[in-house]
């Protein structure tokens, strides 16, 4: 029996069972999770409002039952009384003793539109500042109203974490196939050999990656035959679990990489295949490499020159090849050259855009292909004001943002809205931005929880639990190594306003329209924009219908399904409003709660690229200009200091998941890894405590020594350090940690894509 939303209802026939569950019927739902970018399927169990037990969904045609331990605790997310029910005002400026007034949503927004528009009018569009969060991509409203809000504003200063994490990515994609959102991703179920660069996927789960079970997939390449190599200054689990382990000193990824494409041109061993007549710049490419042999770069990489000619070797001999750089590669000083040279490498050896290489995936809601060539990719259209930094897919380096709010003069940062951010957390010197925070003339919050960074608002406006809101994995279907679409609607009825709605709210408000204002008007502007979009493109199967009948036709449980339905019925393999039958919608994907397989990966070059060329250009023109810092440091003097990186566990998520109790309980985890050798040439002991600092600032962390990480390196998780005055996390407070953003430097950043240095901090420690 199934209700009306398609939820199985599992009426009890067990007597044992039956006698517990007196209350009613037991509902079993089907949803993605939303809380990495696995999106794994799971099975939640529901009586009336309370949820019972939490699976991996068996029949998920993605996941096929694979869940990790965060997925089974969204029960305990969604109950957590910390979690924030209400909108909160803050009386009182400083964090340690300020109170905190529970009011309705109207007296919340008209204290929003009261702060925001008193600097607006006194000081400009540029003195609000927006940051956006990592949740803001797991979330619709994240994905398809935060825009609304950065277009409403028409501020320059838009932050988020993109530059804490993958925007060489996007620079690298932008210059080389003309859409900074084209990303190739590791076809990782064909592929016969796969080499793994700065990546955990064994704790992080995947990322630019969409793979439920990456460990499962990564065990399935060696069961066929293939080779798994994993470059990393840790022995990460995932390093353990492959055919072989780099060791490779931080920050040296680039390097290593050109190396390996030295190698092939040196060797003659550059062979395009089908991409022959699909790339310009092969030449510079090749003549640009020419100066990092395995030998020049050998002593910074801290890896044997026959080592790196021998990977070079290996993968233009395997039959196909998947190269795949993450979080080590990207948060580094050469992030973008590292993101660059990864796509290059695939491409010299045949294994871009080619089953079991590196390839495009195209999801429900993606446009189609356009023949001919595109736009290309625009950087440094504007400059921040302090530092100069130049804007990168419209934003600036999150780590400028102390500095223009500390600056005075005008255009000086006054207010900010973050909408699932921690900044204060995740981003570099972190201890500066928390102070410079409090300088602001008002800041809101739209977050689940009244954290570290959200006790500096005047104003927090709560976004509903995960279970109160539909989900579509908008942001990661799109970099996933299996099309395939899933949709179900919200679990429970959300107590408040939905997400969307309070970010088209704050949209009205710094518009001018005033919090009075009905969001049904941004609703229908994203909708009709849809849809208008696909009735103008060429050869649209619904260019003479009308508007007003296609909206008519949208389903969903709220607006922003709606948007999502209009995406995917005018989508590569959508229903086209009757015009292609049986295709997608969001009435399809409602009939199949264990998501639709749209199949393997395929070829997209020539159609997917936007350059001006409309080939791929494997030596674009500011790659070549950076690649002089690349040679300069090849001239450095490797010496014996010690450099910082971080890592993942698999049971937390970046700062914000530290409140449930079941995935923090046991062994602490934030621990200052050290190796044996360093130990005790530092006097550190396992257990004892150590001080590491850096140019910007120190923290007490107790030390774990270990042979796992390379001597010269110690290593420190992120999102941790939550001891902060007025934050009210009850639980995470109980197992602080400290924040290794404290540590990191807001002057280090790859200059191509703004991107922090996260990896390679240098610091000194000793014992404390
Ligand atoms: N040193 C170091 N620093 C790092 C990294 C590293 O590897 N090393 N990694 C970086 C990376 S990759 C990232 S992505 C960033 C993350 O940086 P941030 O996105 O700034 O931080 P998060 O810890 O993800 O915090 C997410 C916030 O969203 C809130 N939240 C959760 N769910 C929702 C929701 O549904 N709606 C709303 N509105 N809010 C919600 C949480 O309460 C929390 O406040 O950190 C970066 N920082
Ligand atoms: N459990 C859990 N899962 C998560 C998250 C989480 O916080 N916890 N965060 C999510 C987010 S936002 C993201 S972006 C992804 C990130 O997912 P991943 O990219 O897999 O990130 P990490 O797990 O941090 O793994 C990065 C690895 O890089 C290594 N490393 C550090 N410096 C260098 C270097 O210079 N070179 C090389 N080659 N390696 C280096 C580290 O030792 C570490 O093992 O994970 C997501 N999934
Ligand atoms: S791997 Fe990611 S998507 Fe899958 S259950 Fe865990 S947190 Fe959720
Ligand atoms: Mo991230």
């Amino acid at each position: 029996m199934t209700n009306d939303r398609g939820a199985r209802i599992v009426t009890i026939t067990d007597r044992n069972d039956a006698k517990q569950d007196t209350d009613g019927d037991l509902e079993v739902h089907h949803r993605t999770c939303p809380l990495c970018e696995a999106t794994c399927g799971l099975e939640i169990t529901t009586r009336g409002q309370q949820v019972v037990r939490i699976r991996g969904d068996r029949d998920n045609a993605f996941s096929q039952g694979f869940i990790c331990p965060k997925g089974s605790s969204l029960k305990q997310l969604h109950e957590d009384p910390d979690r924030l029910r209400a909108p909160l005002i803050r009386r009182g400026n400083d964090p340690a003793t300020a109170t905190w007034e529970e009011v309705s949503w109207p007296e919340a927004f008209a204290e929003v539109e009261r702060g925001l528009t008193a600097v607006l009018d006194a000081h400009g569009r540029d003195a609000v500042a927006l940051y956006f969060g990592n949740p803001s991509a797991h979330t619709l409203a994240g994905v398809l109203y935060n825009r609304t809000i950065v277009k409403a504003l028409g501020s320059r200063n838009l932050y988020s974490a993109s530059t804490v994490d993958q925007m060489p990515k996007h620079v690298s994609s932008g210059l080389m196939f003309g859409n900074p959102l084209l990303i190739p991703v590791p076809d990782l179920d064909r592929t016969d050999y796969l080499l793994m660069l700065g990546a955990n996927p064994w704790e992080s789960n995947g990322s630019l990656c969409t793979a439920p079970d990456f460990p499962g997939r990564v065990k399935a390449i060696q069961a066929r035959g293939g080779k798994v190599v994993v470059v990393d200054p840790r022995r990460s689990r995932t390093a353990e679990e492959a055919d072989e382990h780099v060791a490779i000193r931080p920050g040296a990824d680039a390097h290593l990489l050109v190396a390996m494409a030295n190698v092939l041109v040196a060797e003659g061993l550059v062979e395009l295949g089908a991409l022959a007549d699909q790339v310009v710049g092969l030449d510079d490419a090749c003549a640009a490499v020419a100066p990092f042999t395995p030998e020049a770069v050998a002593p910074l990489c801290g890896v044997d020159a026959d080592i790196i000619r021998r990977l070079a070797r290996e993968v233009a001999a395997a039959p196909s090849a998947a190269i795949y750089g993450r979080i080590g590669t990207h948060t580094v000083e050469f992030g973008t050259l590292a993101s660059w040279a990864v796509d290059l490498l695939s491409a010299l050896t045949g294994n871009l855009d080619r089953p079991g290489g590196a390839m495009f995936p195209l999801a429900a809601h993606d446009r189609a292909s356009r023949k001919g060539p595109g736009r290309g990719f625009a950087l440094g259209r504007h400059h921040s004001r302090v530092k100069g930094f130049p804007e990168v897919k419209g934003e600036f380096p999150v780590a400028a943002l102390a500095g223009e709010i500390e600056t005075a003069g005008e255009g000086q940062v006054k207010a900010l809205i973050t909408v699932a951010g921690n900044p204060v957390m995740s981003t570099p010197n972190a201890g500066r931005l928390d102070a410079a925070l409090g300088q602001l003339d008002f800041m809101v919050s739209v977050d689940i929880y009244l954290n570290e960074t959200t006790r500096r608002a005047n104003v927090v406006l709560p976004a509903p639990s995960p279970l109160e809101r539909s989900e579509y994995a908008l942001a990661f279907y799109s970099l996933a190594v299996h099309n395939f679409a899933d949709w179900s609607p919200p679990l429970f009825e959300p107590t408040g306003p939905s997400e969307h709605d309070v970010l088209a709210k704050l949209s009205l408000i710094v518009s001018g329209l005033g919090s009075e204002a009905d969001t049904a008007g941004i609703d229908e502007m994203m909708i009709t924009g849809v849809l208008q979009g696909a009735m103008k493109a060429a050869d649209s199967p619904i260019a003479d219908r009308s508007l007003d009948e296609l909206v008519s036709q949208l389903r969903g449980h709220s607006a922003i399904d709606k948007v999502v339905d209009a995406m995917i019925r005018t989508g590569p393999y959508g229903d086209w409003f009757g015009a292609v039958p049986d295709g997608l919608s969001i009435a399809a994907l409602e009939a199949n709660p264990h998501g639709i397989d749209l199949g393997p990966l395929q070829p997209r070059i020539p159609d997917a690229l936007r350059t001006t060329s409309g080939k791929v250009e494997l030596a674009p023109e500011p790659i070549l200009g950076d690649l002089q810092r690349l040679e300069d440091a090849l001239s450095r003097h490797v010496n014996g200091d010690l450099v910082l990186v971080g890592r993942r566990h698999l049971r937390s998520n970046n700062s914000w998941m530290h409140n449930v109790n079941v995935l923090v309980k046991g062994k602490e985890r934030c621990t200052l890894q050290v190796h044996p050798d360093d130990a005790a040439n530092l006097g550190l002991t396992d257990g004892g405590n150590a001080q590491v600092a850096s140019r910007v600032g120190k923290v007490v962390a107790p030390v774990e020594v270990t042979d796992a990480i390379r001597p010269g390196v110690v290593s420190l998780p992120h999102g941790w350090g939550h001891d902060l005055p007025g934050a009210q996390l009850g639980v995470a407070r109980a197992h602080a940690g400290v924040n290794s953003n404290v540590l990191t430097d807001e002057d280090q950043i790859d200059p191509l894509s703004g991107n922090a240095v996260l990896n390679g901090i240098p610091v000194t420690v000793a014992p404390a």
